[in-house]
């Protein structure tokens, strides 16, 4: 490893330490985690496959998600691959179309970014909860492989594909029907996709990728929701007019009631980068003094944090360290309850003043799907 790189990768672990320390504190000096009486209900049977890892938010004991406590989700199915007869390959509007086994990928640069990745659908319906966590991301900038494979100048997307795949069905239940095979694909204009923070990730936290997150190769796209980060990564292919796969064009739209000259229409969004939010993670008790700890991250830093009890006023949370613009932000505020039930609510507020909307802003209440669900979350807690 070149110095430099040593240097840098020792000052990360030092303030992820730092921070680790700061969410471990109250546990570090005998403290009592008191579990929220709200807990979500558990992935029903359908789903079981699709959703994995969910943990409980009290659960969170660092500030780096583990890799055997990082969420999954798959849509298809979760495909074991062979890291020896792997390739990616670059393809489309590219002045060298290219195949490349690990070993390549692994010779070009690397490099880290420290990203909080959250699923879109996170609070979005009743089960689907802490689908977020942290990781060290390491691998080669995608826009170094898309430099080298020399992008023609009529691109206009990059289309990213995964080696799942399921079955897909148009027109059900019309004389017009029709069923296909499709892999899991994402897409981004060149200029999104050629972010030097992209990155074609090989590795989480120092070790390879797990199966459940794209083994042995995943884009990791920061600052943007996690359906964007395409796992098992197999092909990218660079075309001259838009991709509409299922997960750009039927899933992944939020549905949004708004008015236009004083009519309501449906407002129809791609899904695509991340929104401001924050949820309070844990309660823990030292003697008589407790303290609410939580988590806090956006598209830009955040730049405060405030909690409201009951019906309370907002007060400001203490924010701990800034470590890197794509990673969450803890947060901390002392509390003195009375016995009995209360609840705890949350907001974000980012560098330009942009405050996390609460459930009944009509940006979160007129939403009929249910990505992009950043409204203020509530938790419930009985204090004895
Ligand atoms: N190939 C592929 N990539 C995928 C998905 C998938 O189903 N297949 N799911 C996406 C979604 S919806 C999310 S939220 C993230 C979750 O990443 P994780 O499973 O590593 O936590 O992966 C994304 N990448
Ligand atoms: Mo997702």
């Amino acid at each position: 490893m070149q110095r430099r790189e040593l240097l840098r990768s020792g000052t990360l672990a030092g303030i992820a330490l730092l921070a680790d320390r700061a969410l471990a504190q109250s546990g570090a000096t005998g403290g009592k985690l008191i579990p929220w009486s709200d807990q979500p209900p558990s992935v029903p049977p359908p789903l079981e496959n699709v959703a994995k890892g969910l943990a409980r938010w009290e659960d969170l004991e660092s500030w780096i998600t583990p890799n055997d406590k990082f969420f999954s989700i798959a849509h298809y199915n979760r495909p074991q691959i062979d890291d020896k007869t792997w390739r990616l390959g670059v393809s489309g509007l590219v002045d060298h179309p290219s195949t490349l086994t690990l070993d390549q990928l692994r010779a070009l640069p690397r490099e880290q970014v420290t990203f909080t990745l959250e699923c879109s659908g996170n609070n979005g319906l009743p089960f689907l909860q802490s689908a977020i966590g942290n990781a060290r991301w390491g691998g080669t900038p995608l826009a170094e492989v898309l430099r080298n494979a020399g992008i023609k100048s009529d691109a206009v997307e990059v289309v990213f594909f995964g080696a799942d795949s399921g079955e897909e069905t148009v027109r059900k239940d019309t004389p017009l029907e029709f069923k296909y095979t499709s892999n899991f694909a994402r897409s981004m204009p060149v200029a999104d996709a050629m972010n030097p923070a992209n990155l074609l990730c090989y590795e989480m936290n120092g070790a390879p990728l797990p199966v459940a997150n794209g083994f042995p190769c995943r884009l990791i796209v920061p600052g943007w929701y996690g359906v964007a980060n395409v796992k098992w990564l197999t092909r990218i292919e660079v075309r001259d007019n838009r991709f509409l796969g299922r997960f750009m064009g039927r899933d992944y739209v939020t549905i949004r009631e708004e008015q236009r000259d004083g009519k309501t229409i449906m407002a129809e969004t791609s899904v695509g980068r991340m929104l401001l939010k924050s949820a309070p993670a844990r309660v823990m008790q030292r003697d008589r003094r407790y303290q609410i700890d939580g988590m806090a991250w956006g598209p830009r830093p955040v730049a405060a944090v405030e909690v409201k009890i009951d019906d309370g006023i907002w007060t400001k949370a203490t924010l701990g360290q800034s470590e890197g613009k794509f990673a969450w932000r803890t947060w901390s505020l002392d509390w003195s309850p009375t016995s009995g039930e209360h609840t705890i609510t949350s907001r974000a507020i980012d560098s330009a003043g942009n405050i996390q909307p609460a459930m009944d802003d009509p940006l979160i209440a007129n939403k009929k799907t249910y990505w992009e669900s950043n409204g203020q979350i509530t938790r419930h807690i009985r204090i004895a």
